[in-house]
């Protein structure tokens, strides 16, 4: 297809006549509502709903996006650009309608069309449930990166799954416990899905592989389990532009309906139980994070079905993949021409040997050939260092999932080792650390050094993570491949949902004031910078802290509606929100909590009246299987009951764990906060992404020396936040001395020592319960809580006299923002266009 065509097939004018192009009057969208609403929901104004009403703007809104993306795909079809393809097992999209608009820019039509048929569209908004296949920021940043890519005219396609269950959704007990509940997001028709029924792979599972005898290095691998994966295309608009890229979730379905000679044998569980394991594989994600299936705890068929669905996705992908390039006639060995794959994390990294498979089992390719493809094609992004978190997959069950994969494994192993050999000679400790395959009962398949050896370039998500991919856990990579394979792409968040989504006021006093259009600056962040002129000016400041205290006053409302708590709106609001994880250290932060309340209780009312007021918030999810973590959410729960009840302190510090943490969820909690919180062990947290919303929406940050912090205090200005902490080149000796020299909490920190005797002794109801949380400080104390607890305690105190001095608070917070253009998730993106994909800007003609 080239554009220069005669027209396909009947008369043009015809079809010209009866297309239709995007709604651009409230006249149009009023129609269009009001024709789905009859045709699509069988519905009229007698019996529309808010939930109807949603549907109806969604199915409209969804008409719009599929004229441009259907003009999109054309395009791309036609000028067949490198395409690049970010396989990610999560995408947390969140809500989509108040994007969809925005981005079609149409949210001021159709808020006037939905109120002329007697509807409310910020009700509407709230009707619609989170996509949350995700469990945080690596699933979130996928989601923002797509939003990027469309906005900034990058073919980039997404594959993911469609998981019947996203992320589970949490309720907190009586007692303080997480309890998990399924996620039934598909509940309800979700209109902005189009299933592709005809858009099928077969995937194979099990069997036997047999090498042939001919000394080709092929082999035929047959037998075993055959699913079906079926297409679900996702649209994805870009902001201010028709570019609307496309994100395709895969769905498992059998092969067959049902086996019919169990059937006919009256056997009827027989013969539906194949069609159950098909159906299975894409119905639940794993809501571990930062755990290796190997530690998850889980009975071998739960690992064997992350196995199955990390396979699963990856084959259909690339068939996928690749059978859009065959379209195009260009021979196989320009695959990586036309295609760069990027890796988000090892989990999709069964796609390197699957790609080696099809090269030479099925295009008979030599290997060096095949080599010489895969390494050009693939490029792989690390997001963590921490050891618990690298996947591992023990050979026996990669051996019995996939049988040809676990042989080019090995292959690859050995030329690889060969030349390790080749460039340090006798070096048997490099080739056992290097080997893609530890040694151990079982042995394991070590995916990031496969992810590495397989790809054209790997990158970590901040500078300082980067270093440590390229220091510590790939040392040994650096040293045989050069140094200029490992780079670094510092994360980024899309300003369309984390600004003007989310602060539509904050984004309209900017716009107001840098009098630059709303479209430009939220495509071109850096313009933020211009508000540093303003900060001397009291007019704007005084606007600035308004939206900032109508915002926390909409928190408090939907604390309010949803949890019955009257949240206090004339205190600074502290906010935590992220998943629950000892790296993490939410609980240096309720340990902190406590210190406050304690020194609190000690004062005379006239000395707590001159402190500061503060609300603390938490919220976030603990992996269901994590103990410690769960134990820390009972305790923040549990001190918060005893805190604000408390008449003597009540005024002066109020503490809320917020259940059910979402992406909807963040978008009210962000732009209400105050100070965040984002206080891992130095070199832990590879990255954060909140910390870069918090500070994009004019929230200061409390941090350590960690992730993207420091380039978000680069940028800033060290005096506009707030750090503490030891510092990542401290940790291994701190940790050697709690291994081997441990000294006695009391001796060392005894401000904590009191915070701990106080939990264990019943201050908030069962002490001993809380034990098993406590030891993890007491002994070993592994993320550095007794060594970072007092620089924290006096970091939290700077705060507070920060914040005395409102005015000046306001400055600080206005710089925050003006400074934040580099954490824009389009400029990640286009330095993955430039520097790794090589991929060119190709917007719609
Ligand atoms: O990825 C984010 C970073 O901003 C965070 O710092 C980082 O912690 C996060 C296994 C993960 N790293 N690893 C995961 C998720 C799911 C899973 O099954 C690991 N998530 C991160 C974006 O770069």
């Amino acid at each position: 297809v080239t554009g220069k065509e005669k027209w396909p097939k009947g008369e043009e004018e015809v079809w010209k006549a009866g297309m239709r192009g995007v709604d651009k009057d409230v006249s149009d969208i009023t129609k269009s509502f009001v024709n789905h609403a009859q045709t699509s929901l069988a519905r009229q104004a007698y019996n529309l709903d808010d939930f109807g009403a949603y549907e109806a703007a969604a199915l409209a809104a969804r008409d719009d996006l599929l004229v441009n993306w259907n003009e999109t795909q054309l395009n791309y079809t036609r000028k067949n650009p490198k395409r690049a393809y970010y396989l990610s097992l999560e995408f947390l999209m969140g809500r989509t309608l108040d994007n969809a608009l925005l981005n079609l820019g149409l949210k001021g039509e159709f808020e006037e069309g939905v109120k002329k048929l007697g509807f409310n569209m910020e009700d509407l908004l709230e009707k619609e449930r989170d996509a949350a296949l995700g469990n945080g920021g690596l699933g979130r940043l996928a989601a923002c990166y797509l939003d990027s890519s469309a906005s900034q005219e990058i073919p980039v396609w997404g594959y993911g799954l469609r998981y019947q269950y996203g992320i589970f959704q949490q309720l907190i007990s009586p007692e303080g416990n997480q309890l998990e509940a399924p996620d039934p997001w598909l509940e309800h028709q979700n209109p902005w899905e189009l299933p592709r029924l005809d858009v099928t792979y077969e995937v194979r599972f099990y069997g036997h592989a047999e090498r042939s005898s001919d000394g080709s290095g092929r082999a035929n691998w047959s037998g075993g389990q055959e699913v079906m994966a079926v297409a679900y295309d996702v649209m994805i608009p870009g902001y201010n532009t028709k570019t609307t890229n496309n994100l395709r979730l895969w769905q498992s379905k059998p092969k067959r309906g049902f086996d019919l000679n169990s059937f006919n044998a009256g056997n009827y569980e027989a013969a539906v139980e194949s069609s159950n394991s098909a159906a299975a594989i894409t119905s639940v994600l794993y809501p571990n994070d930062h755990t290796s299936t190997d530690l998850a705890n889980e009975a071998t068929v739960g690992k064997e079905l992350r196995l199955k669905q990390q396979y699963f996705w990856t084959a259909a992908s690339l068939a996928d993949i690749l059978r859009r390039f065959k379209n195009t006639g260009k021979p196989i060995t320009d695959f990586p021409d036309y295609a760069a794959i990027q890796l988000n994390d090892t989990h999709p990294t069964l796609a390197i040997p699957e790609l080696m498979r099809i090269l030479i089992d099925e295009e008979e390719l030599s290997w060096n050939q095949a080599w010489q493809i895969v390494t050009n094609t693939f490029f792989y992004t690390n997001h963590t260092v921490l050891p618990e978190a690298l996947e591992k997959w023990a050979v026996p069950l990669v051996e019995h999932v996939l049988p040809r994969h676990l042989q080019i494994i090995y292959d690859i192993n050995m030329y690889f080792l060969q030349a390790v050999e080749k460039k340090f000679p006798g070096d048997r400790d490099r080739l056992a650390r290097m080997s893609l395959i530890e040694e151990g009962y079982p042995k394991q398949v070590r995916m990031a050094h496969l992810a590495c050896i397989g790809s054209r370039k790997v990158n970590g998500v901040a500078e300082l993570h980067s270093e440590l991919v390229r220091t510590t856990i790939l040392k040994d990579f650096v040293e045989f491949e050069g140094v200029s394979k490992f780079g670094n792409v510092t994360n980024g968040v899309t300003p369309r949902r984390w600004l003007d989504q989310c602060n539509h006021e904050l984004s309209d006093l900017i716009t107001k004031t840098l009098k630059i259009e709303k479209k430009v600056w939220l495509k071109d962040l850096a313009k933020l910078e211009g508000l540093l002129a303003f900060t001397e000016d009291k007019n704007f400041r005084e606007q600035w802290a308004a939206i900032k205290q109508r915002n926390k006053e909409r928190l408090a409302r939907h604390v309010q509606t949803t949890l019955g708590l009257t949240v206090r709106t004339d205190a600074m609001f502290d906010v935590q929100i992220k998943r629950l994880h000892e790296y993490k250290r939410q609980t240096l932060n309720i340990l902190g909590v406590i210190h406050r309340y304690l020194t609190l209780k000690s004062m005379t009312p006239a000395e707590r009246s001159k402190c500061n007021r503060k609300v603390v918030f938490f919220a976030g999810k603990a992996a269901p299987a994590y103990y410690i973590a769960k134990l820390t959410i009972r305790l923040i729960v549990n001190v918060a009951r005893v805190i604000n009840a408390d008449a003597d302190t009540k005024d002066f510090l109020q503490l809320y764990f917020l259940p059910d943490y979402s992406v909807s969820l963040a978008e009210v909690l962000i732009p209400a906060s105050d100070i965040s919180q984002h206080i891992s062990t130095a070199g832990t947290e590879a990255s954060g992404t909140s910390n870069m919303k918090f500070c994009l929406n004019g929230g200061l940050l409390l941090g350590t020396v960690d992730g993207a912090n420091i380039e978000i205090a680069e940028e800033v200005g060290e005096n506009n936040v707030f750090f503490f902490g030891h510092l990542t080149p401290a940790v291994e000796d701190l940790r050697y001395q709690h291994a081997y020299h441990p000294v006695p909490i009391e001796q060392k920190c005894p401000a904590l020592a009191k915070v701990l005797n106080e939990v264990s002794a019943g201050m908030f109801g069962d002490g001993g319960v809380y034990e098993p949380l406590l030891n993890t400080i007491r002994q070993g104390d592994y993320y550095l809580l007794t060594d970072d607890f007092d620089s924290y305690i006096a970091a939290l105190a700077m705060v507070d006299d920060a914040y005395l001095d409102r005015d000046e608070w306001i400055k600080k917070s206005i710089r925050t923002t003006a400074k934040m253009g580099k954490f824009s998730s389009d400029r990640a993106i286009l330095e993955y266009a430039e520097s790794y994909w090589n991929l060119e800007q190709t917007p719609v003609s």
